[in-house]
């Protein structure tokens, strides 16, 4: 009963499906780790989120930055931005169904010492910690006032973690964290101006993975398609996940057990 944990997919739904047959994938057997993102951007996100929602139990998925802001536009007043694809999903008859589930998602799937998010956890945030920050995002999801929750989570004020934030500024930073993160510095604290390449850090920031963590749990993390599956310089157990299919790269599942990389050619 292999796992396999997928990166971003961002509405590529062909090439999902095409890395499932190459696995050999059997629902009744195998499981799916998705990192998140699953639309935007790319040509069929409808069909991907109805083709994940359609694993049920078999296939975990963690929200990325994409995903929330489908939330966002969908249900939190927010505008689509000029290269969003996510048309097709806001018109479908299944909207509510695929939203309704969509926002039922975690921000952290945890087995073991095995930890998925979109972006990473950062180093000061030990396994048990970040399990509950994730968690306190979860409840304002689900709960009654999601809606409100969705049309303030957006901006990247506070930048810095601090344990006595509170409220939407303390959720902020929680959603950008899992969610958005790349470079930091060594006080932990965000950036968001930086590009994607590993040059482009700026002066006293660095990608998250190369600051040490005190625990060796495994993390899991998508949303950085310029790594192409690496984590170089890294100084904690992380595996990077997106290898930029919707860029023209490829789709990657990697084996959790036996950490073997499957791949099939991204969209072009
Ligand atoms: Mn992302």
């Amino acid at each position: 009963m292999p796992t396999y944990a997928i990166g971003d997919l961002q509405g590529c739904h062909a090439e999902f499906v095409a890395l499932l047959e190459r696995l050999s994938f059997d629902p009744r057997r195998d499981r799916l780790w998705l990192a998140g993102d699953l639309v935007n951007r790319g040509p069929a996100s409808l069909d991907c989120l109805r083709e994940v929602m359609a694993l049920g139990e078999c296939a975990e998925v963690v929200l990325g930055n994409h995903d929330l802001h489908l939330l966002a536009v969908a249900r939190g007043g927010a505008g689509l931005k000029r290269k969003d694809t996510l048309a097709a999903i806001l018109e479908a008859p299944d909207r509510e169904a695929l939203l309704d589930w969509l926002q039922s998602r975690p921000l952290l799937v945890r087995r073991g010492e095995t930890l998925m998010t979109h972006a990473g956890v950062p180093p000061h945030w030990e396994a048990d910690q970040a399990e509950r920050l994730a968690g306190e995002v979860e409840a304002c999801l689900s709960g009654e006032r999601a809606g409100d929750f969705l049309e303030r989570m957006y901006g990247n004020e506070p930048s810095c973690w601090r344990e006595d934030l509170e409220g939407i500024e303390r959720q902020r930073v929680i959603v950008n964290t899992f969610t958005r993160m790349r470079f930091i510095d060594a006080e932990g604290c965000l950036d968001f101006a930086a590009k994607e390449g590993l040059d482009s850090a700026p002066d006293g920031f660095a990608p998250w993975f190369q600051f040490a963590r005190r625990d060796r749990v495994r993390l899991l993390f998508g949303h950085w398609a310029a790594l192409q599956g690496h984590t170089p310089g890294s100084r904690v157990n992380a595996e990077a996940l997106d290898t930029g299919c919707v860029w023209g790269g490829e789709l990657t599942a990697l084996n959790l057990e036996t950490g073997e990389r499957i791949s099939v050619p991204g969209w072009r």
